[in-house]
């Protein structure tokens, strides 16, 4: 396994990368340049595709799917190009971090856990591909047999985000190729890099031609272009609850693609009086500032039980202020920069929006200045009511509302008080609490005296307006396949003209 020191430097000039179709790179004929967040240095140009692309996209994929190349081949077949590619990434683990931070802004020793868990996601997917099976039926009498035959769903579309352009990417691509499908990639338009990197590992690893392509520009042109795909048989979007909406209604608008969506989140982690503050504390503290905040189950709402809440909240105020922010490139840093100059002025709204509304801010609330790039301290509000927008809304950033409860009912409203429902972090040293909180409140994913643990083998998605369908370990796979129903008749047909 590669490692982090020297401590990294700056490219010298940009990167310039092509676009990937067909087991072939292409030139762009426009380019558009990304700026590290970290630094405001521009280190990557990526090729801003054309509906031509994305068509000879959708038509290589469409081969490769229609001729069997990969569909074809057995599980076993399948999963040693998936465990070559794992290998692979451990050989490329640093230049692959190195990458995703330098475009997205996390600190590289995030980076680095990253990519151990999409190395993890390749070997999972491999185990799944080769237990990938469908279901048959003894029980319709003597003379007939039923059998149920999982296949592979075709062409998928995979539209991927910039807060973890690369683990959610392998979340999801391995398990796309688990089912035997092919697919079309298109990585948000400010960290494409590394998407293009998976191209190298996959061609290198022994990926049929056509089955991983990947084109690169704007979600609106491009990305809308390949939700609205007619001979896209299903999409996976992880993104913005408004461009999740806008799938919707291209699929309907097109072809009926089945959708895999992942949307936003308005996390909470509860704490009841009989925890172990100290380490829910902690996890409060990372759960908030992985990431900047920026990731979907990041908990953004502390909901602590009152007779502890004072107590609690200096607790985590204290843990907040020792957090390392700072160059995401140095590999002692916990927080890095905000990835997006928009997104940065979203959650400095959201922390100017909360002392408007009459929230305190415990610590944190301000800009770090480093003398380049965009940083913002972790902040914790408390004094927060549930009908605050900075309790309500998605801020997607470093920012902590703290609001308090006083009974189990109480503590199970206020967690379900929001549309979302991806995740949820719960803390009491009760097994009646832990099971009744984990039964009541709708969200996909809960963590019981632990936050953001787990791996691939897990499912990860949304209840309500987090989204549709789950991703990763056997469910991820079985998302993308379809189901046949088989009869098989044996011995003489009862017949129907006498
Ligand atoms: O997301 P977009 P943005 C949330 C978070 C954040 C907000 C906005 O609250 O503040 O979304 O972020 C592509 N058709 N999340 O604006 O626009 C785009 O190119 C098809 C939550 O960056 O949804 C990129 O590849 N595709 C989230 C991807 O969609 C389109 C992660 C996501 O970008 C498109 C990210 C269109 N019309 C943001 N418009 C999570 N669940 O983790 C854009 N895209």
């Amino acid at each position: 396994m590669d490692t982090l020191r020297p401590f990294p430097k700056l490219p010298a000039t940009p990167r310039e990368f092509g676009f990937y179709i067909d087991g072939a790179w292409h030139a762009g004929r426009e380019m558009f340049e990304r700026a590290s967040p970290g630094h405001g240095v521009a280190v990557s140009r990526i090729p801003r595709c054309t509906s031509d692309d994305l068509n000879a996209a959708v038509v290589a994929a469409r081969n490769a799917f229609e001729d069997r190349r990969w569909a074809g081949i057995s599980g076993a077949a399948r999963a040693a190009v998936l465990l070559r590619a794992a290998e692979i990434l451990k050989r490329r683990r640093s230049e692959i971090a190195y990458w995703e931070s330098l475009e997205n802004g996390k600190p590289i020793s995030q980076a680095m856990g990253e990519i151990d868990h999409s190395i993890a996601c390749f070997e999972i997917g491999a185990g799944a591909a080769r237990m990938l099976h469908g279901d048959s039926f003894n029980s319709l009498g003597d003379d007939l047999f039923g059998m149920v035959l999982r296949e592979p769903i075709g062409v998928v579309g995979l539209i991927t985000p910039w807060n973890f352009p690369f683990l959610i990417l392998c979340e999801r691509v391995p398990f796309i190729l688990a089912s035997g499908c092919t697919l079309v990639v298109k990585p948000s338009e400010v960290t494409s890099a590394t998407t293009l990197l998976l191209a190298e590992v996959l061609e290198e690893a022994g990926l049929p031609k056509g089955v991983y392509n990947v084109i690169t520009g704007s979600g609106r042109s491009i990305g809308q272009a390949l939700t609205e795909h007619p001979d896209v048989d299903m999409l996976s979007f992880t993104g913005s609850t408004a461009v999740g909406r806008s799938c919707v209604h291209a699929s309907a608008d097109s072809n009926f693609k089945k959708l895999g969506l992942e949307l936003g989140g308005k996390n909470p982690i509860i704490v009841f009086a009989d925890a172990d503050l100290e380490d829910a504390a902690d996890a409060a503290a990372f759960g908030i500032s992985f990431n900047t905040g920026q990731c979907c189950v990041s908990s953004s709402r502390l909901i602590v039980e009152r007779s502890v809440a004072a107590e609690f909240e200096a607790l985590l105020a204290a843990k907040m202020a020792k957090i390392r922010v700072g160059d995401p490139l140095d590999p002692d840093t916990q927080v890095g920069a905000i990835t997006t100059d928009a997104q940065n002025q979203v959650i400095l709204g959201y922390i100017a929006k909360g002392q408007a509304e009459g929230a305190k801010i415990a610590i944190g609330g301000t800009v770090k200045d480093l003398g380049h790039g965009q940083y913002i301290q972790p902040t914790l509000f408390t004094g927060v009511t549930p009908e605050m927008a900075i309790a309500r809304d998605e801020i997607f950033g470093p920012v902590l509302c703290s609001m308090p409860f006083d009974t189990v009912e109480e503590a199970i409203a206020l967690a379900n008080d929001t549309v979302y429902g991806l995740a949820a972090s719960l803390w009491t040293k009760s097994i009646d609490k832990a099971l009744t909180v984990t039964r009541r409140v709708r969200a996909g994913r809960f963590w019981v005296n632990c936050i953001m643990a787990g791996g691939p083998e897990m499912p990860l998605g949304g209840f309500k307006q987090s989204g549709w369908g789950r991703e990763a370990g056997k469910y991820g796979v079985e998302e993308y396949t379809q189901i046949k129903s088989v009869h098989i008749e044996t011995g003489k047909r009862n017949h129907w003209i006498a």
